[in-house]
């Protein structure tokens, strides 16, 4: 049996949050969230990479992918190496955030993420944005990403999708972080 299935398997599928106005019924699977996902990537075939990782995403059980955004390269930021290709997908799934951080850690780990240090160059990032309305605290899932508002390599293809989850204010506070949207080399 594959990891996530077998993950799911042994998983007790209890709400994590309160009923979601933004939930509704996907395929009979019970209660779906609208969920934003950031991708980053600085080491090998960064563009492969985040392609297959939405390919993976999508694969997942009980979840869809609605849209992504166009690639970008971005500077480093509290980080090293190359230069970061970064975008962000929007999706609707049935399974609880802590089922999906740990899908996406295991198409992280099949991608080769290496962690020798914090903030270290990697071959792929994928962090939970949004969880629905949800707001989660616990030692390894914090939603929203405590640091996505301090980042524009997030909000801008966040505002490219979704316009209506970045502010003005947010957009300019993050404005003088070099960001280039690339349009001749595609996500999906
Ligand atoms: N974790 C807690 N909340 C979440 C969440 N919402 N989504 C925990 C995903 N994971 C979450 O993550 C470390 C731990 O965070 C996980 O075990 C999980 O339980 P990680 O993937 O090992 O490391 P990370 O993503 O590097 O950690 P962190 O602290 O989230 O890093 P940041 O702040 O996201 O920064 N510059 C550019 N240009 N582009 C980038 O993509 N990325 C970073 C990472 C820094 N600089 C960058 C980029
Ligand atoms: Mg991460």
């Amino acid at each position: 049996m594959q990891p996530v299935r077998r993950l799911l398997a042994k998983t007790v599928v209890r709400p994590t949050l309160a009923p979601d106005p933004g939930m509704g019924d996907f395929a009979g699977r019970g209660r779906v969230t609208d969920v934003f996902i950031a991708l980053g990537a600085n080491l090998g075939d960064a563009a492969q990479t985040l392609r297959d990782a939405v390919a993976a995403v999508g694969r997942l059980p009980h979840t869809r992918v609605v849209k992504t955004s166009s690639l970008y390269r971005t500077a480093p930021v509290d980080s090293s190496g190359p230069d970061y290709l970064n975008a962000v997908l929007q999706m609707e799934t049935a399974l609880p955030a802590p089922v999906l951080l740990q899908a996406l850690q295991e198409i992280e780990a099949a991608a080769g993420r290496e962690r020798p240090y914090r903030n270290a160059p990697r071959t792929l990032d994928l962090d939970i944005l949004l969880y629905g309305s949800g707001q989660i605290d616990s030692p390894h899932l914090q939603v929203p990403h405590p640091r996505m508002a301090q980042r524009a390599f997030v909000l801008e293809p966040l505002a490219e999708i979704a316009p209506e989850r970045v502010s003005p204010a947010q957009r300019e506070a993050v404005a003088g972080q070099r960001i280039e949207r690339l349009e001749s080399i595609l996500l999906s």
